[in-house]
């Protein structure tokens, strides 16, 4: 693997002088003697002690950024992070690399991407796209590796029989006023058709498992382990796009089910995120674009989202396959049971297709609505719907709340 020193070195300024290293004073002299000294190592190829410094950086502020609440934690501490994660990173690709160590470095910058903050005029994910091109395309590893053909992994899924006297209603392209005062204003649920069919994600770069291998199969997310996340067992775990795939909806001898839900997914990865809008009708909201929080929703069939509600207003653009969907009205919170725990209070104890009627006997008296969404749908659920989402088949849906 030739030249991915040099080209890596080419994300960093070309002396140690160009890149000040400059902190508030939560961070103590120490912590920044020992990051300027494992910059100097990297500037002097000294690689293997740069490594085993960057990892005690990592290791103390790992411990800051995992005391107290998330909120709570200085922004100083996940810049010290990524500054952790840039220098493990690039020492990791010196001398001798081979395929390993650019899974491992590209791992470590999403780490920093995760958990850090931006540094550097954005070097973590700089630093991804010249690694990126240094791992072999799925297609050879394919071909080196798999000679057998992968089938998508196969559920017994139940089909849903939608009440007629129940369902969303649908609407081609409402004009923004229209859209506001029949259904923002009244706070009724509705699908939008036609109004996502200009995405990439349906032209030029058609969604695909071949395709999210090719933009994000070596790039770490985060995955959801487990049927659902009120279930005693559910957990998350740190994977590659691709093991995603191949564990969990290519399905090699998995029995769980896992779910990619994750809000830093289209930050993590551009090209992605180059393949949607947000929806023109966000505009109605009181923030600006940068307030909109953009989820994505990749999972087999079967997937569910237990019965909850948020506090955002929300677009929920189905772009793969078919989800179930049931909705109440926030009017019907109490026929639903939530949790009585401040972190689930949002959520409720309801198995929503198989309720348990005798603990649960209002739950048949709430009133509800439900629908099939198909690709190239969006459903409005205004906020504080409570929604029951259920996959129907391999499915990837973008949500967008908005205020
Ligand atoms: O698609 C899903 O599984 C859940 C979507 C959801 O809950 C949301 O967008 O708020």
């Amino acid at each position: 693997m030739a030249h991915v020193w040099r080209d890596v070195m080419a994300v960093l300024p070309s002396s140690e002088t160009e890149s000040p290293l400059v902190f508030g004073e939560v961070v103590e002299p120490s912590v920044l003697a020992m990051l300027e000294l494992c910059r100097k190592e990297l500037y002097s190829s000294l690689n293997s002690s740069c490594i085993e410094k960057a990892q005690v950086i990592l290791d103390y502020s790992w411990e800051k950024l995992n005391t107290g609440t998330w909120r709570d934690v200085d922004k100083e501490w996940r810049r010290v992070y990524s500054y952790g994660c840039l220098f493990k990173a690039v020492g990791t690709c010196h001398g001798e690399t081979s395929q390993d160590k650019v899974q491992d470095a590209i791992k470590t910058c999403d780490l920093g991407l995760l958990m850090g903050a931006s540094i550097m005029d954005n070097a973590l994910q700089r630093l991804i796209v010249v690694l990126k091109n240094k791992v072999m395309v799925p297609s050879e590893v394919e071909d080196s590796e798999q000679p057998c053909p992968k089938k998508l992994r196969k559920e017994f899924i139940l089909r849903p029989i939608i009440n007629p006297a129940l369902p969303v209603q649908r609407v081609r392209c409402p004009a923004l006023e229209s859209f506001r005062s029949e259904f923002l204003e009244s706070e009724m649920p509705v699908i939008l058709e036609g109004i996502i069919d200009h995405w990439p994600a349906f032209r030029e770069h058609t969604w695909s498992i071949e395709y999210l291998r090719a933009v994000a199969g070596c790039r770490t997310v985060p995955v959801e382990l487990g049927s659902r996340y009120t279930d005693e067992e559910w957990s998350q775990k740190l994977l590659t796009v691709n093991q995603f795939i191949d564990h969990y909806i290519m399905g090699q001898g998995e029995a769980t089910t896992g779910y990619l839900a994750q809000h830093q997914l289209f930050d993590q990865v551009p090209e992605l995120k180059e393949d949607i809008r947000i929806p023109d009708y966000c505009c109605l909201g009181e923030g600006d674009d940068d307030d909109i929080t953009i989820n994505a929703w990749f999972g087999p069939g079967g997937t569910i989202s237990p019965l909850h509600q948020d506090p955002e207003q929300n677009f929920l653009a189905q772009v793969v396959g078919r989800k179930y969907i049931r909705l109440y009205r926030p009017e019907e919170s109490e026929n639903l049971y939530p949790h009585q725990f401040e972190l689930l209070h949002n959520t409720s104890r309801v198995d929503v297709e198989n309720p348990d009627v005798v603990q649960f006997p209002d739950f048949l008296n709430a009133s509800y609505q439900e629908c099939v969404l198909e690709p190239g749908d969006v459903l409005f659920i205004p906020k504080q719907h409570w929604h029951y989402v259920r996959s129907l088949e391999l499915s990837f849906s973008v949500s967008f709340w908005w205020s």
